[in-house]
């Protein structure tokens, strides 16, 4: 792809799912540092998310995390999403934050854990089925710290025994996406630490069970292109989790460390096809805000996302493919470069303003009085999620 007119149709039609929980206060575990106007509930939480899809134009769902965003009627919950032109995504559900899972969650050694875990995740495939999620994210904090703590294979039947109950009850519209991460909480081994091991668990389950790639997951120096076009090639891409990392699990907005290893992904998904909607790679954002005000920094996340796939998208494949053919190394990485040192700022105000939108969501939020709003109207709200 090279001609800004087909670009711009696919960037039309991008959808970057924003998560809940970074809408709410969050901080690390030395401090969570408490903003004003914070949601006090999942409905505020699907305003803000509203407000985000309003002004990008490409940011239609709002990925919920149970039980933070538990509401008694979660039919009632998509209405009011509906209602604000958002749809609820992906489910995440939480089998970590209880005392219950010390020792794990799905691999835990002692079966009653396992069930209550298990439970969860069916509860969780429940609600997705009446909110017509498509998603089932799943990650878990299970691990170990010590060697010989746990038996590390027991463990991944453990775990392939409970993915195996939620997969088989999902709908079959609905996807598992098994995320992975190398370290954190735990220091020795984590059950599901990399690429490899969740695209064996995926293969063993089926189809519809696929990888999730957290960006912030990696060791330093990984490839994460690379996995990426290897598990598009597999037809087991699920998703990402984008977010921004410089030293661990850090959450920061995308594109902000890296902006390159960004537009490289996006390379890779756009020349293997994984931007059609056939492809059906959920692009969902994964963050926390700590210092700087949510709504508008979900808003700079989104259109760091959309960039590198402008930029992405003006890869000249015609001229890639013949200086590879050619066996061109610097031609060929001279494609590359000048699709990335493109600036697309410009062509992207232009296609929001044939949108409809402004062609500065930035600044189109600070005119739009809904900071001030959400400050003065949502008092004695709790921190929720992260630190909460
Ligand atoms: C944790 O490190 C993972 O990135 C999770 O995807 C996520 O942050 C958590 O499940 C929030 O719901
Ligand atoms: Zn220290
Ligand atoms: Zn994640
Ligand atoms: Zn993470």
């Amino acid at each position: 792809m090279s001609s800004w007119a087909a670009a711009a149709e696919v960037l039309r039609a991008q959808r970057i799912e924003t998560p809940s929980w970074a809408y709410g206060n969050s901080g690390t575990r030395f401090k969570v540092f408490a903003q004003r106007g914070i949601p006090r509930d999942p409905y505020e939480k699907i305003d803000d998310a509203a407000k985000v899809h309003e002004l990008t134009g490409v940011a239609p769902s709002i990925a919920l995390h149970i039980p933070w965003d538990r509401v008694e009627d979660f039919g009632a919950l998509g209405r009011y999403a509906a209602d604000r032109g958002i749809e609820l995504g992906a489910i995440n559900p939480n089998v970590f934050q209880e005392d219950d899972y010390r020792l794990g969650s799905l691999c835990n050694p002692d079966p009653g854990v396992r069930r209550k875990a298990v439970d969860h995740l069916l509860e969780c495939v429940e609600i997705g089925r009446v909110t017509g999620s498509g998603v089932l994210s799943v990650w878990m904090a299970d691990g170990t710290n010590y060697a010989g703590q746990d038996n590390i294979r027991a463990r991944q039947d453990r775990l392939h025994e409970g993915l195996r109950e939620a997969y088989d009850r999902m709908p079959e519209n609905m996807r598992l996406l098994l995320e992975y991460k190398f370290f954190e909480p735990h220091f020795y081994t984590m059950d599901v630490p990399d690429w490899g091991t969740s695209f064996a668990q995926c293969l063993r389950l089926g189809e519809r069970a696929q990888v999730l790639v957290d960006t912030g997951h990696h060791a330093p120096g990984t490839n994460i292109e690379f996995i990426v076009a290897v598990l598009l090639r597999e037809g087991r891409l699920g998703g990402f989790h984008f977010n921004s990392r410089n030293y661990a699990d850090d959450d920061l907005i995308v594109g902000a460390a890296d902006p390159f290893q960004l537009f490289r992904i996006m390379h890779e998904l756009v020349s293997a096809g994984g931007l059609d909607p056939a492809a059906n790679v959920a692009f969902m954002l994964d963050q926390c805000h700590n210092l700087e005000p949510k709504v508008p920094a979900m808003i700079r996340s989104v259109l760091n996302v959309q960039e590198a796939t402008a930029k992405a998208l003006l890869v000249d494949a015609g001229a890639l493919a013949r200086a590879q053919a050619e066996g061109d190394v610097l031609g060929a990485n001279a494609v590359v470069m000048d699709a990335f040192n493109t600036d697309v700022r410009p062509r992207l105000a232009e296609l929001r303003e044939d949108m409809g939108l402004d062609p500065d969501p930035i600044a189109a939020y600070h005119r739009s009085g809904y900071q001030e709003r959400i400050e003065a109207e949502r008092t004695g709200g709790a921190a929720m999620g992260w630190g909460a």
